[in-house]
């Protein structure tokens, strides 16, 4: 069989831009604190880095769009938490976050790499920005890196 192609976790030569919803932001800061960690750990350069903030999770595709379109970054991490509530909103922000920021990958060629909660409880949340199930914002971070990585192998 011969070699599978794939990226690395080295995100030294990358740019990245994390859009992140301030909707929540209590949980929200705690994943830009993950994506951060996971870039520069990973050898991302701080100027490398750009961090742009939008008011909720809808929000975030157009912007992604926006950015993906301007062709400046390697990769972007989109960040937020939608928390369910009492109405049928949680859906419809939750749906329309995953299934734009899905487009935007498909359309523009850029990787987005999904860094949004959609969880029934603010515990689910916690635990998910950096409590007992990880931080998903690091994950998205080292998903972004990965990406990045292979998509450059792949378009030589
Ligand atoms: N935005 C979120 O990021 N998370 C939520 O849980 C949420 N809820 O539940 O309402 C939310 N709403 C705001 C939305 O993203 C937009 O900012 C708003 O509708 C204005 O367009």
């Amino acid at each position: 069989m011969s070699q599978a192609t794939e990226g690395n976790l080295n995100a030294d030569g990358f740019k990245f831009a994390i859009v992140v919803a301030r909707f929540n932001n209590f949980i929200t800061d705690r994943l830009l604190a993950g994506a951060l960690d996971a870039l520069t750990r990973s050898g991302a350069n701080a100027d490398a880095i750009e961090v742009v903030k939008v008011p909720g999770s809808w929000e975030l595709p157009l912007v992604a769009k926006t950015l993906a379109g301007q062709k400046r970054h390697d990769a972007i991490i989109a960040l937020g938490a939608v928390i369910r509530g009492d109405t049928p909103h949680f859906d419809h922000v939750a749906t329309q976050a995953a299934s734009g920021l899905a487009q935007v990958g498909l359309e523009t060629g850029v990787p987005v790499a999904f860094g949004v909660l959609t969880t029934n409880t603010m515990e689910q949340a916690i635990d998910r920005a950096g409590g007992k199930s990880g931080n998903k914002g690091y994950d998205a971070a080292m998903t972004a890196i990965e990406m990045a990585g292979l998509l450059r192998r792949l378009r030589k």
